[in-house]
């Protein structure tokens, strides 16, 4: 896969790792740089294209690295420069590019330029990030953060608050001083220079608020920092300054981003991201507290959403396609099955449903051994500020009742994905020889990576066939995409098509037997491409699919 490649990225797959819960390789409990050289030649088996790193970058940890205090140095814990040199050396050695998570919509409070902002009111750093005087001792607005609670925090020694769109420690940078934008694009050329292949743009829809920051109607903030008035210029401005021509991967992480601003991100003759994060699918089932109140959601609604986005990017756009990373729950505890008996199988239903789409998809680590949600018995094992702050916020406040926090927790906390990678099945999963921080998973002894390599029928070995058929069949990079039986509650199925090819994809996304009509004028014997039950065959244009079974076949319309 080479960058001088026109759109290199399109046929590529990527797999994230979030360091911190990778792989310890020092035994302190916390994974790292070297952990993850450890691991290269795993993901070179996977077969997987690019690696999408969370953050590394000097932080005080407020929000495991997306919080960072020093965009070109390393975390201690996780190792130094040389070691980050030599991972990158490595990665390349094996022929993966490097994708870096860069978050510039707010630093660490422990940032120098914080650090000198808050000194005075006319300190040249002041204008870094948002202040401004409050009304009657209440904060500027009623804006409430991500994370709960107000976005602004009060700074006594300056008698003014300053804007958080999330934790207090991260503080918002003002991207209307065209000298933040200037240092920020200095930074990411800092790390083009040492090579890396790209950029996953934390929040980046973020980064342009609405003068005046206008109080909204009840706390939600979003229409006034979302798809700001000025997103698009910043973002043509630091494809000038920053990718020009030098063939960088250009990822935008955005929530509530809609398909028609998509289309605008996306288009390559616009000249400002390459593909982005959307959010709608993974908020299925969200309830009147957000992700702090779990409730139903239908099939008919999730195919609605990703038809949608097939359709709306097909043709100048390009879509991101994942079901969980380190913000989300377990792919296969969200939207498949985890009952040990479906676990597997739905797992790898899932992974078809999702990488013979149009678009790159991104694998969270785990995901390829069909890793599942963990149960956090109380708020004291949690370590995810969303989830903290979340519980004060909701559950103290009497709004939420504690059981009902944790069952949501379980079920959508981003502290799911963070529990460590399992490699075997010796203590805590071969991640650590120390205590973890944070616990590991209780099934680490089932599910593991020493497990998954062993059983040719695996997890891991289905992501890998399916990795080898993106890289050799261009009807998935390319085919286009139609939804099929869009009221059925039960099957998620679509084909693609490219010249005189035609797949079709079918995924029982249900524990029961379902029938499927291949819409088909006059049956043929159709190829099986791929299947998740090794012992699926078609025997007329009527299958019956099996719990969470996924086929794909070639038939000829
Ligand atoms: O996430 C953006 C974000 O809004 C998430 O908090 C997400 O909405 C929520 O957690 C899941 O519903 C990015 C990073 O991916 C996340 O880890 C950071 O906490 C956040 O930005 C602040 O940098
Ligand atoms: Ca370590």
């Amino acid at each position: 896969m080479n960058r001088e490649n026109k759109d290199w990225w399109k046929s590529a797959v990527v797999y994230q790792i979030y360091p911190r819960s990778f792989q310890d390789s020092n035994g302190d409990g916390i994974g790292d740089l070297k952990g993850i050289i450890r691991r290269l030649d795993y993901l070179n088996t996977l077969g997987i294209d690019i690696i999408w790193l969370s953050p590394v970058y000097d932080s005080p940890n407020d929000d495991n690295g997306y919080d960072i205090s020093d965009y070109r140095g390393i975390m201690s814990e996780f190792g130094t420069m040389e070691d980050f040199d030599l991972l990158l050396q490595e990665i390349h050695n094996r022929g993966m590019k490097l994708v870096m998570d860069m978050v510039v919509n707010h630093t660490s409070d422990e940032h120098a330029w914080f650090q000198e902002a808050k000194k005075s009111k006319d300190n040249a750093y002041r204008d870094y990030y948002i202040w401004r005087k409050g009304k009657d001792s209440m904060p500027p607005n009623n804006w409430i953060s991500m994370f709960g609670g107000t976005a602004w925090e009060y700074d006594e020694k300056t008698e003014e608050y300053y804007l958080h769109l999330f934790g207090k420690k991260q503080p918002d940078l003002n991207w209307e001083n065209e000298i933040v934008r200037k240092e920020v694009y200095e930074i990411m050329n800092w790390w083009v220079k040492k090579g890396v292949d790209g950029f996953r743009m934390d929040v980046i829809n973020f980064i342009s608020k609405v003068p005046g920051l206008p109080e909204s109607a009840d706390g939600n903030g979003k229409p006034y920092y979302e798809n700001g008035p000025r997103i698009h210029e910043y973002l043509r401005e630091m494809n000038r300054e920053v990718v020009e021509n030098n063939g960088l991967v250009m990822i935008g992480e955005m929530p509530d981003v809609c398909t028609k601003d998509a289309v605008l991100y996306t288009n390559p003759a616009r000249k400002e991201l390459d593909m982005v994060f959307s959010f709608e699918h993974v908020e299925v089932g969200y309830g009147e507290y957000g992700k702090w109140s779990v409730g139903p959601w239908k099939l008919t609604e999730l195919k609605g959403i990703f038809g949608k986005w097939q359709n709306e990017l097909n043709e100048e756009g390009w879509n991101s396609l994942y079901w969980s990373n380190h913000d989300q729950p377990r792919a296969v505890s969200r939207f498949g099955d985890d009952r040990e008996e479906y676990r597997e199988v739905s797992a790898k239903m899932l992974a078809v449903c999702l990488h013979m789409m149009k678009g790159t998809p991104f694998i969270f680590q785990g995901e390829e051994l069909g890793m599942t949600n963990t149960r956090f018995t109380s708020i004291q094992e949690h370590r995810d500020i969303e989830i903290l702050t979340g519980y004060k916020e909701y559950c103290k406040t009497g709004l939420i009742p504690e059981s009902e926090f944790m069952q949501a927790a379980y079920e959508h906390g981003r502290d799911n994905a963070r529990v460590p990678v399992a490699w075997d099945d010796t203590v805590n999963g071969g991640f650590t020889d120390k205590k973890p921080w944070i616990k590991v998973s209780d099934k680490y002894k089932t599910i593991n990576v020493k497990k998954n390599l062993e059983a040719p029928d695996s997890v891991f070995y289905f992501y890998k066939r399916l990795i080898e058929l993106r890289h050799s069949e261009k009807i998935i990079v390319d085919g286009d995409f139609r939804m099929l039986c869009e009221k059925d509650e039960d099957i998620f199925a679509y084909t693609r098509s490219l010249a005189d090819k035609t797949w079709l994809i079918a995924c029982n996304f249900s524990c029961y037997n379902r029938k499927f009509t291949i819409p088909l004028e006059h049956f043929d014997d159709p190829g099986v491409i791929i299947a998740n039950y090794t012992d699926f065959t078609v025997q007329s244009s009527v299958i019956e699919l099996r719990p969470y079974e996924a086929v794909v076949l070639e038939i000829h319309i």
